[in-house]
């Protein structure tokens, strides 16, 4: 029972897998874990912690790098020959897959750390065959080493299979770091996979919207199913599936007709033989298969006789150079529903003349039958997809353009900050979704101190300026390096309204700031203020501490935000301000770790800057959850002394929904304290009450007020990719 309303992030079984869904060891229990070696800290990136990947980058001899794709292309190999002599169309695929995972909710998914490596990406249904791809590319991989990541050479591989087929590119950007373990992401909550018979997640007619954050409508799909919605061959319905699960990727209808129709200028789809002829997913396949799976019978791939997706044929009749043949044919033929040789529904033209079919894919001077799937007839028959094929049909050059931009757009769109892109192909134009902000400038020392020492003066409490500062930065998101302090994007009205902002607090704050700042950015001041505050707490508290700010953050320009596409990066829940809109079938406590996740912080860095932000008053809706202190405003541990004091009795309070309890005294009943499941959950929790004792300890007080200004410092700066 998934995705009932739409809008609540991870409603679905939410007692059972909380936040991950189905893990690996659900999917694949016979599998090798190796978890137990990432145990107490231990990491599993064979590069060591001083790897600059960055430099390594740099370093590489990129001509040669692109010409060595370039001539891969064509290079075949027998154990999986070339459809038409070219590999281009299928890198395209396996570039498209890998970004394709990306999803706006939570940022999370997309090419940047090369998970299509890993489990569960690397034997989705949909990304059938896709390992022999990434064989195909190893030669390069292990030539070029460390110089060039996987999730860089995935997109590289992408767009110089375009560039050789003489299709349009914008531009490449590399520094998409590797990783060496499978990221935990939530996938949905289906115990079986697309090709399985399940049912879809998009029904309307039963009032269901897609689940939050996901952005695929069956588990183990990239986005649709191409026979149509649950195999149903109903273009208009595939339509609605592709209009809601490309905007989960923040592709409007002009991008997915571009995207779909330029990218099905290429290739084929393969399904000559029923499914059943062909073996497991490469992670559950034998060990002497060493990664592969989806096995063919060899004398039949030879033959070109490959079964993937169980379609079968090519959208155009020259598929393996750029051309407008794709839209020509849509137009120029009426399409009847088929099946192919492997059972699967699909549409061919009626009545083709021969120069609009289609060489076979290993004898060239044989012509066979294009195709259509179900999604590609709904850029037909759904009535503003037409407008805009039709549209591209009559002007080519602005689907050229068209493609070419949200390619990058697609391949790109996980990277944050067009700081961040490497080498020479990257694109001097600025791009509305990289969220550009324009180069800040740094100030004197001595401005500096003088702000802070005003603004400490001007009336505002630790408590405001703490919230300001934290509504500010921790709207970064380490998925997809979105978000943070920079920018000072909070100032603009879309996002200091955020409920959880109190934005008539946040607006007195800002305007004081602002008017304080003289020449420092807002941006900056508002980090400044925040760590005045923290000083001043932590001076009140007994310990003369400096908060570091790294200054040099600029203010975006109104027109430089795009609002609607910082909607996803509001809060449901922000277990740091005891924050929470609306309950998710997610315990709210859950919604903590994943938020903590997402600023990129450990358990530790968790631990203190909760207990820190109770201390300050730095509660959403200045609410007393939490706050187990009288010196409100001092930057002590007591929140982890007093949860952690055996005196107080915790009850439930009725009618709260499971979100609030109360605290008294064990021996008189009287009330003490009220806290949230987010507060509780350090004492409840074994790991975190763990953490909350070290920070309870007698003499902890100093380590306390180090360790959560450094936690704190890391929030502030987590999106200073400007700062080398
Ligand atoms: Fe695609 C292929 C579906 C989108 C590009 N596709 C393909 C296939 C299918 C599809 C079924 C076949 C596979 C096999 O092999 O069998 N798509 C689809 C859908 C969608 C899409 C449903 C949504 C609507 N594509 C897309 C995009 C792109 C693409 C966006 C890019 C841009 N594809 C592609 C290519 C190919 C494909 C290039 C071919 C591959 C080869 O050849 O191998």
């Amino acid at each position: 029972k998934t995705g009932e309303m739409s809008g609540c992030p991870f409603h679905g079984d939410s007692q059972m897998r909380t936040l991950l869904g189905r893990t690996n060891k659900d999917w694949w229990p016979e599998a090798t874990q190796l978890d137990i070696l990432t145990e107490q800290g231990k990491s599993a990136n064979p590069y060591g912690e001083d790897f600059d990947y960055a430099e390594a980058f740099n370093a590489i001899d990129y001509k040669a790098l692109k010409e060595d794709l370039t001539a891969l292309m064509t290079d075949s190999q027998d154990w999986w020959p070339a459809d038409y002599g070219h590999y281009g169309p299928f890198f395209i695929r396996m570039a498209w897959h890998a970004a394709g995972t990306y999803r706006t909710g939570d940022g999370r998914g997309g090419a940047g750390t090369g998970q299509q490596r890993f489990a569960p990406l690397n034997s989705w249904p949909d990304n059938g065959n896709l390992d022999k791809a990434r064989r195909l590319l190893w030669p390069i991989k292990q030539k070029y080493g460390k110089n060039i990541s996987w999730a860089d050479l995935f997109i590289l591989t992408g767009n110089v299979a375009i560039e050789s087929m003489g299709g349009p590119v914008f531009g490449f950007g590399g520094g998409r770091k590797d990783v060496f373990e499978p990221e935990s992401v939530y996938w949905g909550t289906e115990e079986q996979w697309v090709n399985e018979g399940v049912a879809t997640r998009i029904q309307p007619k039963e009032g269901m919207a897609l689940e939050n954050p996901l952005a695929a409508i069956q588990m183990g799909l990239i986005y649709v199913n191409p026979e149509g919605p649950g195999g149903n061959p109903d273009p208009l319905e595939s339509a609605r599936d592709m209009r809601e699960t490309f905007a989960r990727m923040a592709m409007n209808d002009e991008e997915t007709v571009a995207l779909t129709a330029g990218g099905h200028a290429f290739g084929k789809a393969h399904g000559a033989e029923p499914a059943d002829t062909f073996g497991g997913s490469p992670e559950s396949e034998a060990l002497e298969l060493q990664g592969f799976g989806w096995l063919n019978d060899e004398d039949e791939i030879g033959k070109g006789h490959i079964t993937t997706s169980g379609i079968e044929g090519s959208w155009s009749n020259n598929p393996t150079s750029w051309s407008h043949d794709y839209f020509r044919i849509l137009f120029k033929y009426d399409f009847e529903l088929v099946k192919s040789p492997a059972g699967a529904q699909q549409w061919t033209p009626i009545n083709p003349d021969e120069a609009d079919m289609a060489p076979d894919a290993r004898d060239p001077s044989k012509k066979v039958p294009t195709m259509m799937t179900t999604a590609d007839m709904a850029l037909k028959m759904d009535p503003e997809y037409r407008k805009i094929s039709e549209r591209f049909l009559e002007n080519p050059e602005q689907l050229d353009d068209a493609f070419a931009r949200a390619w990058f757009k697609l391949c790109h769109r996980d990277m944050g900050p067009k700081v961040r892109y490497l080498g020479p192909e990257v694109p001097n134009e600025e791009l509305i979704w990289q969220d550009p902000i324009p180069a800040g400038t740094v100030p004197s020392g001595g401005a500096v101190s003088d702000f802070k020492a005003k603004v400490l003066d001007s009336g505002l409490t630790v408590s405001q300026l703490v919230k300001a500062a934290w509504a500010s930065a921790s709207t970064y998101r380490n998925s997809d390096h979105r978000g943070g302090a920079n920018g000072a994007h909070i100032r603009f009205d879309a996002m200091k309204n955020w409920a959880a902002n109190d934005p008539d607090e946040l607006g007195t704050v800002l305007s004081k700031l602002d008017e304080l700042r003289g020449d420092i950015s807002m941006a900056d001041a508002i980090v400044l203020g925040g760590a005045a505050a923290v000083e001043k707490a932590a001076k009140d508290a007994g310990y003369d501490v400096s908060v570091k700010v790294t200054t040099g953050r600029g203010d975006a320009h109104e027109d430089q935000f795009d609002a609607e596409s910082f909607e996803p990066l509001e809060p449901f829940a922000d277990g740091f301000r005891n924050y929470l809109k609306t309950k998710a079938n997610v315990r709210t406590e859950d919604m903590l770790i994943d938020k903590a996740h997402l600023l990129g912080l450990s358990i530790p860095e968790l631990t203190v800057l909760v207990g820190g932000m109770r201390a300050l008053g730095a509660n959403s809706g200045n609410t007393s959850h939490g706050v187990f202190t009288d010196r409100v405003g001092q930057l002590t541990p007591d929140f982890f002394t007093n949860l952690l004091d055996m005196g107080t009795k915790w009850e439930i309070v009725d009618g709260s929904g499971d979100e609030e309890y109360v605290g008294s005294d064990r021996k008189t009943g009287e009330e003490k304290y009220r806290a949230t499941r987010t507060d509780l959950i350090f004492g409840s929790n074994s790991q975190l009450r763990a953490q909350a004792e070290v920070y309870a300890e007698a003499g902890s007080e100093e380590k306390f007020v180090k360790d959560f200004v450094a936690a704190w410092t890391k929030v502030m700066d987590a999106d200073r990719f400007d700062l080398s």
